[in-house]
């Protein structure tokens, strides 16, 4: 191959063998000029090699690249679909499923270590490269046709949606559980609100009991400070009873979030402060052998 295609945001890995080329010749890596809507860009090089004499390191492009081991469907055990919007006329033009950014909004739980399949619906005639964070995910189709090109056979972290094209994608949170970001990569869509909030549930996961944490650890809230609501986590290396008590910063007990015996593993839950007046909270996580206390702030 001797061009590709990438969109903002997506990297590719490029082996390149300069040994065809005769010495004493130049190749430049350009940027081209491709047809979207009408003929975009310019083309110009952003990089010329001079080959000025055999300075080989004796090193060949490989054959065969590291195998990926590719998910299979029969795995799939939740589908979402996120449809990508361009509303005219309107403050936050640019959306996924009805919705503009939110800081302080979930807009997504996902369970952990579990296979689900994600369909990004481009309702508009625009391109959007789509980016989620702390994941690696695969390509399974583009409108429905299984036979993607070769550039989008490795791990992604951001795939292009073509204009009006839906795009199949299987994905598996199984490194930190979390908030994570999922945005288009074109800055100006996501600064004008095409970006949601994912929330990775470890409390979810199935392999929790297997293996779980070393150690009793009460997370920072986050966000922090919070507006409206905030998400609570924590770890617990053994099941057992568990409280989780808000205070105000005179002693006084607001709410028992959590008040149950919990399995041992990461969890996390949501705390609502509409009611609250702004100022610093303290909450408070106990069992019968383990206290810790963080502050955050309305
Ligand atoms: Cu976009």
């Amino acid at each position: 191959m001797n061009s590709a295609y990438l969109s903002p945001g997506e990297r590719h890995d490029i082996l390149f063998d300069f040994f065809p080329n005769t010495i004493g010749n130049s190749i430049s890596l350009q940027s081209q000029s491709f047809s979207g809507i009408g003929s975009q860009g310019t083309q110009m090089d952003l990089l010329r090699f001079d080959n000025i004499g055999n300075l080989s390191s004796g090193g060949i492009v490989p054959q065969n690249l590291p195998p990926i081991n590719y998910y299979d469907i029969i795995d799939i055990n939740g589908t979402r679909d996120f449809t990508l919007t361009q509303e005219m006329m309107e403050i936050g033009m640019h959306r996924i499923n009805g919705l503009t950014y939110k800081m302080n909004r979930i807009d997504e739980t996902i369970p952990y270590n579990q296979l689900e399949e994600w369909k990004f619906i481009n309702s508009t005639n625009n391109f959007h490269p789509m980016h989620v964070h702390g994941v690696l995910l695969q390509v399974h189709s583009r409108n429905g046709n299984p036979n993607i090109p070769p550039n989008d056979k490795g791990w992604k972290d951001t795939v292009l949606v073509n204009p009006n094209e839906t795009v199949q994608m299987l994905v598996k949170f199984n490194d930190d559980s979390g908030i994570y970001l999922l945005h288009c990569h074109y800055l100006e869509h996501e600064d004008d609100g095409m970006m949601l909030n994912i929330l990775i549930d470890a409390s979810t996961n199935v392999e929790n009991e297997n293996s779980p944490p070393d150690t009793f650890e009460l997370n920072q809230n986050y966000p922090n400070p919070l507006n409206q609501s905030t998400v609570i986590s924590w770890k617990q290396p053994v099941s057992g009873f568990v409280s989780l008590k808000i205070f105000n910063t005179e002693g006084k007990e607001i709410v028992e979030l959590v008040k149950a015996n919990m399995k041992a593993g990461t969890h996390s839950i949501n705390f609502d402060a509409l009611n609250l007046s702004s100022g610093m909270y303290i909450y408070k996580l106990q069992n019968s052998n383990f206290v810790e206390t963080k502050k955050m702030i309305l």
